[in-house]
């Protein structure tokens, strides 16, 4: 039995000690003969030969274990080592994110208003009619609501058209003094070179005391923020029409490809329209049940924003996902 403990302890590979295993305990192996020989035997030498060969039995048994786990461990360090990957390693060809331009633009204006104390407000996407057109001032039948520009839902809800319902609820769920923006995704019926279905929006909100609120006050703000977003640019303040505000206005900047002096881009006008603004309409306010306030409030395209400071020429690239375009943002 001498050689079958030496080559366990000679044997290299969990698949030879299986082989040496089936050598031994197998049902041709080696006890098995063994124990058929010890019938063979005088009677009186058959138990200690039975004992002896018991104990074998036993040894080996454990021996084979040891060794197994032995060889089991050695094969897993082995291949932990022949797999090992260096991640500290420094490689040419690794990729960074980066934010899409959109984002990056949606973040500029937020980190503007934030730092003027307005507090950042999101709402529900799917909205209901309610918040999203009759307590903006857009009675049924109102040309807004058209099927032609707002996607229904079949029960009375909608996808939200601008991220004023925010403002909505903001004012029904606390009093005056307030000082918002609503930063979001919106929804229209539209698709062509300069529209999408979906776009980003941030509007703004600012309620206060019946008289404390003056259009001198938005028209500071405003180019204030303006002068942040494009550096140094004329600003002017257009008489506009919106059902929620009164008086509007659409506001101008002096066209940053010409400088005003009149290109393709603004249409030589010399001029581009950036945003929509105006004084808080009282129907607005009756709406939401405020009494004795006074209010400005604003609404921009982020999209055109982002095209403008980044003077990219086609809508259409914002929404493609071709990560060429935001290799360009890095
Ligand atoms: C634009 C114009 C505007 C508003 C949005 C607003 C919201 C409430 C009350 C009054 Cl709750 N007004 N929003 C006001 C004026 C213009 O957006 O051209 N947006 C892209």
């Amino acid at each position: 039995m001498k050689e079958w403990y030496e080559k366990i302890d000679a044997v290299e590979r969990v698949s030879d000690l299986e082989a040496i295993r089936i050598g031994i305990f197998g049902k041709k192996g080696v006890l098995a003969a063994e124990f058929a020989k010890m019938k063979e035997a005088p009677n009186e030498q058959k138990a200690a030969i039975a004992k002896a060969l018991n104990s074998h039995k036993s040894d080996l048994s454990v021996r084979i274990r040891e060794k197994k786990e032995l060889l089991q461990l050695h094969e897993l360090e082995a291949a932990m080592q022949a797999e090992a990957l260096d991640v500290t390693l420094y490689s040419t060809t690794s990729q960074s994110g980066s934010l899409h331009p959109v984002m990056e633009t949606m973040d500029r204006i937020v980190e503007y208003f934030s730092a003027m104390n307005f507090a950042v407000h999101t709402g529900p996407m799917i909205e209901d009619d309610f918040h999203n057109f009759e307590a903006l001032n857009l009675p049924k039948y109102h040309p807004a609501r058209d099927m032609q520009d707002t996607f229904y839902f079949h029960d009375e809800m909608l996808l939200r058209t601008h991220t004023s319902p925010v403002q909505i609820r903001t004012m029904l769920n606390s009093k005056p003094p307030i000082r918002m923006i609503a930063p979001g995704a919106v929804f229209r019926r539209d698709y062509d070179l300069t529209h999408t279905p979906m776009f980003h929006q941030v509007e703004g909100l600012l309620v206060d005391e019946a008289g404390r609120v003056s259009f001198a006050n938005l028209k500071f703000i405003l180019e204030d923020f303006l002068h942040h977003m494009f550096g140094d640019v004329a600003v002017r303040f257009r008489p506009s029409f919106f059902p929620f505000t009164e008086p509007s206005a659409e506001v101008d900047i002096s066209c940053i490809f010409c400088e005003g002096s009149g290109c393709r881009v603004c249409s030589k006008t010399g001029w581009l329209e950036v945003l929509g603004c105006g004084i808080v309409d009282a129907n607005v306010f009756d709406a939401v049940g405020y009494k004795d306030v006074s209010g400005y409030a604003f609404g921009l395209g982020v999209e055109r924003f982002a095209m403008l400071i980044h003077r990219i020429g086609d809508l259409r690239s914002l929404f493609e996902g071709d990560i060429r375009l935001l290799e360009q943002f890095r």
